[in-house]
């Protein structure tokens, strides 16, 4: 370890988090609170949930083994993973049994045994941030399965390479707010622009803008249209007029726009020419010449529930105004989920404004905060994660998929993958049962794996469905870096209270483990946690060495807590520089131009993604015959914290009903059904069912039912996959089902149920508690 040295004493303490920077309030040597950081126009109120939270009887204070798995190790078997108490032991046993673990498995069945993806998104912070620490310490004892792509964008993130090169227009170089307000006439946002979304940014923020970016445009007299199946998905204040369209079928509305603008001679001839190619098989198929189907607005209004004149009336205001298309990343959630990116960016080809400051198209505008924010071009160094010489890998959301069936193969991007036999799991910051979709088949394949290992916090469904819990410090409790290169800040995360019981960081488990298989200094190489904040600021430094400031020392920084770089001054509209110049910046397509039509998709041969942008019938959708659900689910993000962290928080349990997560859904649904505002209903579909409290609202459209994500998973029978949640797990019900053999994305928002009243005694929620533990 490096000479101890000491942190020099913050100004002011400073917690930055995923949903913003927050100043301590104290009172003695006691932290009571959590005041907003200067300067932020809409601090997020998820914040009151840590202190709340943080000392629940769901903390993990001592390391915890699974009864039988202590017992019998990893012949103990998974049938009961999930169903038996647990023993705390000392963190020394601890630190064996995994290392002992990890050792057996490496060498009977090598590195690619061990699923090491780990996806989630821990807690913001550089340094101790819990994948890039699993990651680093998986590689260095030879490697890991891995996982690819996000939950959050994994349709978009292959398909858009394919279409425009790159991942601009989703990552980078989004056309600003300031030029949008400047010069966009009417915004057309499929999925809306969400202030609820926009508390977020992943790694952390400064200041919340979206709200003042959505007023910028009001001021400006620019319109928006919110294509969306609910209303207040774009903020009621701005200039927003609201179409509710059927969840999934955008794509049938854009193809029937595409139609008018073609019928009309509205589209953009010389650009398509110019800038594209394939746009003639898309023509023939938008005409009708391809499949006899001409997809008219009187073809897609019953698709869509768009009226074929509001089609026809969108399609010539887009092609009359200065117009910028968004789209948020939710679609892209859904079975066929590459489309609605691909037609999005042909559509906005036809209008011919590609490039052009306020027209064009763009992603995920309001998804989180800070897209649209002028780009950066700072460099942001973490955590070195090493060489992974292990080269199997599963699209992220395929997880049960490669648990269930070893040796099987899967689809993906042109590839045929192999699943690996996995035999061990080791995650840390992130949460399956909370991310993945149709938990009781997760929760049948949860059991074959011979070991599973977890980093957590609290008791949440990962704890309870793992053989051995080593209990972790929250981001409250050590000191950290967060960079936020959406907000130009490089900000001092200061340790505000101690950790309570044993909880240790992940780098210290990491750490111990790797002195346990003689590998420490590879691993920590010789730095403490101090030594490593000092380190990754040194190099932010040397990285980022500019004329127009100078970059204080590491103990001015952590003194004054935060270095704010200097705005951007130039921000082009997306893809200027190729509108200008095709030539002279191709992009890096096999034509150098926007593929409407990809030969290369094409000769993939999928049927579920075709060569240019077409309409499929998802499997489950609210025009499908084949069911008898009649009502079209939308698990969208929360509005009262992140995911499934701090669900047991004040801000979460607040918004509760009769202790269930709150679904929304129609008035008129909620008549049929019997059902009125504040009872609790049962939600099914032959997947899973689930508990949840009705919530009535016109803001969501007729046939739509809205249950967000992240109530903790609270089974009536645990470890029994087909129970009952009692709390509100809408992954209960989603289907676990690639968006296609493309990109084999997550397609949570593709789901039908059914809801009915509860009429049962109402089962105590019993996921704050910790579960059984005998010592
Ligand atoms: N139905 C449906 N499902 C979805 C989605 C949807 O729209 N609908 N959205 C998907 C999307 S976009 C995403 S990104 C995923 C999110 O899925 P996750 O990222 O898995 O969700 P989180 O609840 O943020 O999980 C983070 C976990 O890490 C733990 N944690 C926090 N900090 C630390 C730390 O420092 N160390 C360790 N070891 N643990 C830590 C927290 O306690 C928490 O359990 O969900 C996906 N699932
Ligand atoms: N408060 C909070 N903010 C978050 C998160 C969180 O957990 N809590 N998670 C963050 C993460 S990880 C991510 S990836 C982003 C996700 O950002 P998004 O994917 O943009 O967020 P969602 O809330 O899932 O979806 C936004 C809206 O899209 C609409 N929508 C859904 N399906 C369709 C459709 O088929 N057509 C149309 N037109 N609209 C549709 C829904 O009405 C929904 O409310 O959010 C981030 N922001
Ligand atoms: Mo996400």
């Amino acid at each position: 370890m490096s000479e101890a040295s000491l942190f020099p004493v913050p100004k002011r303490r400073i917690l930055s988090t995923h949903w913003g920077t927050y100043v301590a309030v104290s009172e003695g040597s006691e932290l009571v609170g959590l005041g907003p950081f200067e300067g932020d126009p809409a601090p997020s109120p998820i914040a009151r949930s840590i202190i709340d939270a943080m000392h629940s009887p769901a903390r993990i204070l001592r390391p915890m083994v699974r009864s039988s798995f202590l017992e019998k190790r990893h012949k103990a078997g998974g049938e009961l993973r999930g169903r038996e108490p647990f023993v705390a032991v000392s963190w020394p046993v601890a630190i064996a049994l995994v290392a002992n673990e990890l050792d057996r498995v490496r060498l009977a069945h090598g590195n690619s045994a061990i699923f090491g993806g780990s996806y989630g998104w821990a807690s913001a912070g550089r340094f101790h941030h819990a994948q890039s620490q699993i990651h680093r310490f998986l590689n260095i004892i030879g490697g890991y399965t891995r996982s690819v792509n996000s939950y959050s964008f994994g349709a978009a993130e292959v398909i858009l390479p394919h279409v425009i090169g790159d991942h601009r227009g989703l990552f980078t170089e989004l056309t600003t707010w300031q030029t949008i307000a400047k010069h966009s006439e009417l915004v057309v946002a499929f999925g809306g622009l969400s202030s609820k979304n926009a508390q977020i940014n992943a790694g952390g923020l400064r200041r919340h803008g979206l709200t003042e970016n959505l007023e910028r445009l009001r001021q400006s007299g620019v319109d928006i249209l919110s294509v969306s199946p609910i209303r207040d998905d774009t903020d009621p204040a701005c200039n927003v007029a609201w179409l509710p369209i059927k969840p999934t079928t955008d794509v049938a509305l854009m193809l029937a726009i595409a139609h008018v603008l073609i019928a009309e001679d509205r589209h953009d001839m010389t650009f398509l020419e110019r800038y594209t190619a394939g746009f003639p098989a898309f023509r023939a198929y938008v005409m009708g010449e391809s499949d006899q189907m001409a997809k008219t607005p009187e073809w897609a209004s019953p698709i869509c529930a768009v009226p074929p004149a509001t089609i026809r009336d969108l399609a010539r205001r887009m092609s009359s105004r200065r117009t910028l298309l968004t789209m948020s990343w939710s679609l892209q959630r859904a079975e066929h989920g590459e489309q609605p990116y691909w037609m999005l960016i042909t559509l906005a080809a036809m209008l011919g404004q590609i490039g052009l400051p306020g027209g064009g198209f763009g992603f995920g505008y309001g998804s989180v905060d800070g897209v649209g924010n002028a780009a950066q071009s700072i460099k942001w160094p973490s955590l070195p994660q090493g060489r992974n010489p292990v080269e199997t890998f599963i699209p992220v959301a395929r997880l049960a998929d490669m648990l269930l069936s070893p040796g099987g193969a899967c689809d993906y991007n042109g590839q045929t993958l192999t699943y690996p036999d996995i035999r061990l799991i080791y995650w840390a910051g992130g949460n399956p049962f909370h991310h993945h979709q149709d938990l009781n088949r997760l929760l049948r394949a949860w059991k074959r794996p011979e070991t599973v290992i977890a980093h957590e916090m609290f008791w949440n469904g990962l704890a309870r469905h793992s053989d051995i819990v080593l209990p972790v410090t929250l981001q409250i409790e050590r000191n950290d870096i967060t960079c936020s290169p959406r907000d130009r800040a490089l900000i001092a995360s200061h340790k505000l209270v101690e950790p309570p019981g044993e909880a240790r960081d992940d780098h210290w488990i990491f750490a111990s483990l790797a002195r346990e298989l003689s590998l420490e200094s590879l691993f920590t190489e010789d730095r403490d946690e101090e030594g490593w904040l000092r380190h990754l600021y040194d190099l932010i430094v040397r990285e980022n060495i500019r004329s127009d400031m100078t970059l204080p020392d590491f103990d001015e920084f952590w003194m004054n807590g935060m270095v704010l770089f200097p705005e951007e001054t130039s921000s082009p509209p997306l893809l200027q520089a190729f509108r200008s110049d095709p030539a002279a910046h191709p992009l890096s397509t096999p034509s150098g131009l926007i593929e409407i039509y990809s030969e290369r998709v094409a000769s993939f041969c999928y049927t579920n993604c075709l060569g240019h942008p077409v309409w499929m019938q998802p499997n489950e959708w609210l025009g499908a015959s084949t069911t008898k659900r009649t009502l079209h689910l939308l698990s969208n993000q929360p509005k009262t914290k992140l995911h499934s962290q701090l669900d047991h928080g004040i801000n979460s349990r607040e918004s509760k009903i009769q202790q269930r997560e709150p679904i929304r859904m129609h008035p008129l649904d909620a008549a049929s059904r019997g059902i009125s505002d504040g009872a609790v209903v049962r939600v099914f579909n032959e997947r899973g069912a689930c508990l949840a409290g009705a919530r009535l609202s016109t803001e969501v459209m007729p046939g739509v039912v809205q249950l967000s994500t992240g109530a903790w998973y609270d089974p009536l029978m645990p470890g029994s996959p087909g129970s009952l949640d009692k709390h509100g797990n809408p992954n209960l019900l989603t289907q676990d089902r690639g968006t296609s053999s493309l990109a084999q994305g997550c397609s949570a928002n593709s789901c039908l149920v059914e809801v009915e009243l509860f009429v049962d005694d109402l089962p105590r929620i019993t996921c704050y508690d910790a579960p059984d533990i005998t010592q």
